[in-house]
């Protein structure tokens, strides 16, 4: 059976929430956020930097949240949650379910280490404040990109907004997804609702 290696609130969130969407029975392996988890041998054996999410799919071990999304879907959708490949939907799919890790994650990661995880002597004030910045303009184009949609990609529900979602989820968290973006706190609302979400976040 499938292991995801998930520690809370973290982007494997996303690898969760999508199995509970699709049906893949898994069994999760929960870590503990800490080095004596993380950095741990056994766990550098699944992932050599320490990260989650990691899967082990029958030996298969893959990292990559977007990765490990486009596996699943190929593996399991049998063409649900994402639009027909070769399509111009399916173009857009691909950006927004790749800028939800590629792009709008890094000033997310900033903010994240340097507003709380780092010790406080290891922060610096200046990355948090411009990455704050960062993320509001990225905000505000996804804001207008779900003018008059449900979800990302449209009408439905697709594997893009479960790796959308966790970068809201985050932006939430972290006092940013305010009522100046009401399209994205309409969306996110939307999103959250989902018991695959609820799982997920547990
Ligand atoms: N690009 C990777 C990023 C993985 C990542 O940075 N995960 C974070 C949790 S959200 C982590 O495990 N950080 C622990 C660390 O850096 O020590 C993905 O999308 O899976």
């Amino acid at each position: 059976m499938l292991k995801i290696y998930h520690a809370k609130n973290t982007r494997s969130v996303r690898i969760v929430w999508l199995c509970e969407e699709l049906g893949i029975p898994y069994e999760l392996k929960t870590l503990n956020f800490a080095p004596a988890d993380l950095q741990s041998e056994a766990y550098l054996a699944v992932h050599p930097l320490g990260k989650v999410p990691s899967v082990d799919d029958d030996g298969l071990i893959l990292n990559e949240s977007g990765a490990i999304t486009q596996y699943l879907l190929a593996k399991h959708g049998r063409g649900r949650l994402e639009p027909k490949p070769g399509t111009p939907e399916h173009g857009h799919f691909l950006h927004w379910l790749h800028f939800a890790e590629a792009t709008f994650m890094v000033p997310l990661g900033n903010i994240a280490q340097h507003a709380f995880l780092r010790p406080e002597a290891d922060r610096i004030p200046q990355v948090a404040a411009e990455s704050q910045v960062a993320a509001k303009k990225m905000l505000s184009i996804v804001d207008r990109e779900l003018a008059g949609k449900d979800f990302i990609c449209g009408k439905d529900f697709t594997a893009a907004d479960t790796m959308m979602g966790y970068s809201l989820h985050l932006c939430k968290l972290f006092g940013l997804l305010t009522d100046d973006y009401p399209n994205a706190v309409a969306y996110f609302a939307r999103l959250s609702s989902r018991p695959g979400f609820q799982k997920a976040t547990a």
